[in-house]
């Protein structure tokens, strides 16, 4: 059997307004548009999806949050209606998606031979989180592909930004020796926004883009500055700052979501492709993948 191996590592932000925006069957929220800048980076991006042979996303989700230990999707389909809690009013997604089990339960190994606590979720009435189907459904619209969630560990609430670094790098490098053993090709996506300081009254109408601008001026310097960085290349430089980028821009890389993809495919010190940059209520989104392979990889933006 060929090595498995990881043919796409996506940062795909989830604010559910992308998937309000654009009034998808699935969604029962209706909206007059919004976000552009966002939706049609991801529009762009899911086209180079469709160009790529994989078998399967793997996803890492701030919005399923596990305290003790890592939990991975353990059952083949999980249907039902997922509500964000903070945004009911926009987000009502009724879903029905696949999971990859065998792969799911390889990651689920390694994990444990890491020394990492880690679970199974095997509750056929468990709740699939907005994260997971917001990036999904940008992503891959069409959901032919079978997925496979990872719970984010609250190590930067528990402890601090530093030891999220330190379990998000071995979870990663679990991940990446169950891939090259189970001989499929992966895509890999951190689902998060980067600066996350959010306004806190809604606009009447949500989508009324004369009211959505970045909420603070440093904090969008810093996501300029990280964002430089994928540009250039500078994997290695982004994981030593991530702990002082987290406090100072309250980033939802947080939950550890970009180092454990980063670490999984090896600290690329490659260009990144950017496929957009927007605020979304205040918070700083950026689109960006890392192409391993040179004959496809693209300056996008
Ligand atoms: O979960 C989110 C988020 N990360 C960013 C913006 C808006 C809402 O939800
Ligand atoms: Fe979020």
């Amino acid at each position: 059997m060929a090595k498995g191996e990881i043919v796409l590592g996506c940062l795909a932000p989830h604010p559910p307004h992308l998937v309000y925006a654009e009034n998808p069957p699935q969604n029962e929220a209706f909206s007059e548009g919004g976000w552009e800048t966002l939706r049609w980076g991801y529009a762009k991006l899911a086209r180079k999806l469709k160009t790529i042979d994989y078998d399967a996303i793997v996803i890492f989700t701030p919005h399923w949050q596990t305290y003790i230990g890592t939990h991975f999707l353990g059952l083949p389909e999980f249907k039902s209606k997922s509500v964000d809690p903070v945004f009911p009013n926009l987000f009502r997604y009724n879903y029905d998606l696949k999971v990859d089990v065998e792969l799911a339960e390889a990651m689920h190994e390694e994990t444990a031979k890491a020394g990492i606590i880690t679970k199974m979720m095997r509750n056929p009435d468990f709740r699939v989180d907005y994260g997971t189907i917001t990036s999904c459904h940008l992503l891959n619209p069409s959901w032919d592909k079978p997925i496979v969630t990872i719970s984010s560990n609250r190590n930067s609430h528990y402890y601090s930004n530093e030891v999220m670094v330190e379990q998000a790098k071995a979870l990663g490098e679990a991940c990446m020796r169950a891939i090259e053993k189970s001989g499929k090709k992966v895509v890999l996506v951190s689902s998060h926004s980067l600066s996350h300081r959010h306004f806190v009254t809604e606009s009447p109408l949500p989508e009324d883009m004369s009211r959505e601008h970045i909420y603070n001026h440093s904090q969008y310097v810093w996501d300029m500055k990280i964002i430089d960085m994928f540009r250039k290349g500078q994997m290695q430089e982004v994981v030593d700052i991530m702990p002082e980028y987290t406090e100072q821009t309250i980033a939802e890389t947080e939950a550890g979501g970009l180092i454990w993809m980063m670490a999984a495919m090896g600290i690329p010190s490659y260009p990144a492709e950017i496929y957009g940059y927007q605020s979304v209520i205040g918070t700083g989104n950026c689109i960006a993948c890392w192409d391993p392979n040179t004959q496809t990889r693209e300056l996008v933006l």
